[in-house]
């Protein structure tokens, strides 16, 4: 389907920082959890270039809170992902797979530990907060789940250290990658980790005053003027030169961890009680289908998701762009493990492309 123009209204929710976005050179945006995501700014070509060499300031939002409290709090995490929780310290994220009880991914958020009785799920789009309140009613846990008015904005690219601690003050030089610290904004108290959505480095603030939005959208572009700073939003060119998996696209509740290569996440000795570790336990090492990347020498038109082979169907195609660094075309695909294992090439309209593990590494990359 081609790109249509979308109907506003308060289900598609706007953000803190839509007025902000939108008098910016803004051209499209997604919905994701219900919710706006700026998706391209100038061209996907022209904000990759800027994102890998200066800073940019992302409205993500839509990485809403689901906020899970009380005394129960740690056991309902730990239910949900097969993730062992249990070493976390606070002010930690943990990139965690969410599983159902046949392994299937709920979605891949990031959990972040507050306190013992606190806990935040930085969630990709599916509804997690529905899917909480189930298992908190059906395992008659004592939690609260809710979604706190918590507005993340990102702050990504090689100089984005320098424009956080302008604003944040020196001590951000001292967070390291997925933990994070409560700093002061204008008299607000707010988390600010060492993460986001892309591989060049930077920090997210977790906006918890709605008041403060344009004070802090604001402050992030005077103070890094020099710094040559603009709006950005995750990148479809970036994500995929660095392997990052996005829900809905890579990978659903059809999936299990080990296809999507997420094994490194999960702790299938570990003595938790996580509701999809039994299954998982049974599927491990049996998987019929693998996450793998595609690299090819030209661009392609994948108008046929579809990946075949003497007229059988072997895969499918989840997500690709042209790298303009490396003027190779990048696919992600789900490829059945039977083709995987007896072929490392494939050939779609006449044109080869090579089969290689996730993340691409620099030297398959590399002409
Ligand atoms: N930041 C926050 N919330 C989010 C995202 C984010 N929610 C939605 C989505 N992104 C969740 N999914 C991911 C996927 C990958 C990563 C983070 C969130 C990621 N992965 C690193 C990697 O794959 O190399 C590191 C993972 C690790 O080692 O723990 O960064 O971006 N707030």
């Amino acid at each position: 389907m081609a790109n249509k123009l979308l109907s506003i209204s308060r289900r598609t929710r706007s953000t803190v920082y839509t007025d902000r976005v939108e008098s910016t050179n803004i051209k499209a945006y997604t919905v994701y959890n219900h919710m706006l995501l700026p998706t391209e700014f100038e061209s996907l070509e022209a904000d990759y270039w800027h994102l890998c060499e200066h800073v940019q300031v992302w409205d993500v939002s839509v990485e809403r809170q689901v906020q899970i409290t009380g005394p129960d709090s740690n056991r309902l995490v730990q239910l949900m992902t097969p993730r062992d929780i249990s070493k976390a310290v606070v002010g930690q994220g943990l990139y965690a797979p969410l599983c159902d009880v046949d392994g299937g991914i709920i979605n891949d958020p990031i959990a972040i530990k507050h306190s013992d009785n606190c806990w935040w799920l930085s969630i990709a789009d599916s509804d997690v907060k529905l899917w909480a309140k189930g298992l908190a009613t059906g395992f008659g846990l004592d939690v609260k789940v809710t979604e706190p008015d918590v507005s993340p904005l990102a702050v990504q690219g090689p100089k984005a250290e320098a424009l956080v601690a302008r604003v944040f003050g020196e001590s951000v030089r001292d967070i390291r990658f997925f933990h994070g610290k409560m700093l002061d904004f204008q008299g607000t108290e707010m988390y600010v980790a060492r993460s986001g959505w892309s591989k060049q480095g930077g920090f997210e603030i977790y906006l918890n005053n709605p008041d403060l939005a344009h004070a802090l959208w604001d402050e992030l572009f005077e103070k890094g003027h020099d710094l040559q700073v603009r709006a950005g939003c995750p990148n479809a060119v970036e994500r995929l030169e660095s392997g990052l998996l996005s829900y809905g696209n890579d990978i659903d509740d059809s999936n299990n961890p080990f296809e999507c290569g997420l094994d490194q996440y999960i702790k299938l000795d570990a003595n938790i009680d996580s509701l999809s570790l039994p299954a998982l336990r049974a599927l491990a090492g049996k998987q019929s289908q693998q996450l793998v990347g595609l690299i090819f020498d030209q661009t392609m038109d994948f108008k046929n998701k579809k990946v075949s082979y003497n007229d059988q169907i072997v895969g499918e195609v989840t997500s690709n762009i042209w790298s303009p660094r490396f003027k190779k075309h990048l696919a992600f695909a789900m490829m059945q493990s039977e083709y995987l294992s007896n072929q490392s090439a494939i050939e779609i309209n006449g044109i080869i492309g090579i089969i290689t593990d996730l993340p691409f590494s620099q030297k398959v990359l590399q002409p």
